[in-house]
């Protein structure tokens, strides 16, 4: 889940949204700025207007997830290889739970990256005692087995996902697909008061298409939607267990125009993570995603685009039921010396456009977030307000959740929207809504979620898919 830059700024260009990001500061605006503005106008045929035919093409179609080893990985999907014992024994679609295919209690690591050295390391930026809160939860065993258990379930879920999505189907019945695997996989329906703290999502699946960036879910009661070939599709779900969240995402397409696109944000994210680390400043790791992402081009119909870094979202640290810590690392180059630090956990996460590169409020909502710092018991003379309040505090705490969500506890929206208005208007609620370029854009993301050691660095959801 991406980390929406706070806004106060108008839409003009250059204006800093977060008053530590200076896009425009050097250099003009990105390579190629001049090639997407071209095509603004032009690309009507992003969202919406493509009728069926598409589908009988499509069917056979693979999904494009490793552009740059299309035909190796094509190969792999059919054979449906059990090439790892460790991971053996899944169900499909993923049912059984993870405790019972790893019955040691040993869940297998994720990616181990040593940190690249480190040009200075001054002074810290943080007290040694915070510092020392901060990074005791990595000495502890229970945390990185049960971070790393999160992790093996968002790795057999997605599978599936990529093994299942195709043009034709809904949106609900991938999203659903996802929320019932990983509820299975931790052996936790999460229904019962409290159980949904314990263990399951970690925030609305997002299922967001074309220049939809971010932060669409489907909800309940709205007009389905069909997946089509020409569609590209981010995949964002999250895993906890103890409100530890493993954030990752992936995108998919059906079209090998867009395999570029793809290519880019794969590479804009593995430059995030191979640079990140104790010690570095999220402005130098910004830069060195800004330039992998925008030294690609895909070329749509015809016409050429440099793929542009989103500028007014970015990725995050996570804390415990807290998807988004407090730090930001965005992708475009600015000015922010905050360092990483050890025993942090961040979601190194980019989203690469052939649209503007700065994403608007869309319609309706995506899913709602109890502030962590609002007191539990509120007084409101609105008794639905109260009751939603009690809700939300069972069942999500500071997890952000959705309509969904809530349906499936048996709580239908007539019940609690004018209670969630006004838990919204005391800010007791943040409302997410879903994140836009513009019309006829095209856009990818791709996640991880790492694990900052002392001396190494853990992506712990790494997979063979990306
Ligand atoms: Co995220």
């Amino acid at each position: 889940m991406g980390s929406k830059t706070p806004e106060h700024e108008s839409h003009t260009n250059g204006n800093d949204p977060s008053g530590s990001i200076n896009a425009h500061g050097t250099g003009g605006e990105p390579r190629g700025a001049h090639l997407s503005r071209d095509g603004d106008g032009s690309l009507g045929d992003g969202d919406g207007g493509e009728d069926a035919d598409g589908d009988d093409k499509a069917r056979g179609a693979e999904v494009s997830l490793n552009p740059q080893s299309t035909s190796a990985s094509t190969k792999k999907k059919r054979k449906k290889s059990k090439k790892k014992a460790s991971s053996g024994k899944q169900s499909s679609p993923p049912r059984v739970p993870l405790d019972q295919i790893f019955s040691t209690g040993q869940f297998p690591s994720g990616e181990i990256q040593e940190y690249e050295s480190v040009v200075e390391n001054t002074a810290r930026t943080t007290a040694e005692e915070d510092r020392y809160q901060s990074r005791r939860h990595i000495h502890d065993d229970k945390f990185l087995s049960d971070y790393r258990k999160a992790a093996e379930i968002h790795r057999q879920v997605r599978k599936f996902t990529q093994e299942s999505a195709r043009p034709g189907s809904t949106l609900t019945d991938i999203a659903v697909n996802i929320e019932d695997g990983v509820r299975a996989l931790l052996d936790n329906e999460g229904l019962e008061p409290g159980s949904a703290l314990v263990s399951g999502m970690g925030f609305p699946t997002g299922l967001s298409l074309n220049n939809c960036v971010a932060h669409y879910t489907p909800n309940p009661g709205q007009k389905e939607i069909v997946l089509k070939s020409t569609d590209v599709m981010k995949v964002d779900f999250g895993v906890h267990i103890n409100g530890w969240i493993v954030d990752s995402a992936f995108t998919m397409s059906w079209d090998p125009t867009y395999d570029n696109l793809l290519a880019a944000v794969k590479d804009a994210t593995n430059t995030g993570i191979k640079n990140a680390g104790v010690d570095v400043r999220i402005s130098d790791i910004s830069a060195a995603i800004q330039e992998a992402m925008e030294s690609y081009e895909v070329e749509i119909g015809g016409k050429t685009f440099a793929v542009k870094a989103v500028r007014n979202i970015s990725g995050h640290n996570i804390k415990q039921y807290r998807i988004h810590g407090g730090k930001s690392i965005p992708f475009v180059k600015n000015k922010d010396q905050t360092k990483m630090e050890e025993g942090e956990v961040f979601a190194i996460e980019t989203f690469g456009t052939t649209g503007n590169g700065y994403l608007v409020d869309g319609p309706g909502v995506y899913g709602y977030g109890r502030d962590p710092h609002a007191p539990k018991r509120i007084v409101s003379p609105l008794a639905s307000a109260r009751s939603l309040n009690k809700t939300i505090n069972d069942n999500f705490g500071s997890l952000v959740f959705c309509r969904r969500y809530l349906d499936r506890l048996g709580i239908p929206i007539g019940r609690y929207l004018a209670g969630m208005n006004n838990l919204a208007s005391q800010g007791i609620v943040e409302v997410y809504p879903p994140l836009m370029d513009i019309n006829g854009s095209y856009s990818a993301q791709f996640e991880h979620t790492i694990l900052l050691g002392e001396t190494s660095k853990e992506v712990i959801s790494r997979g063979d898919d990306y």
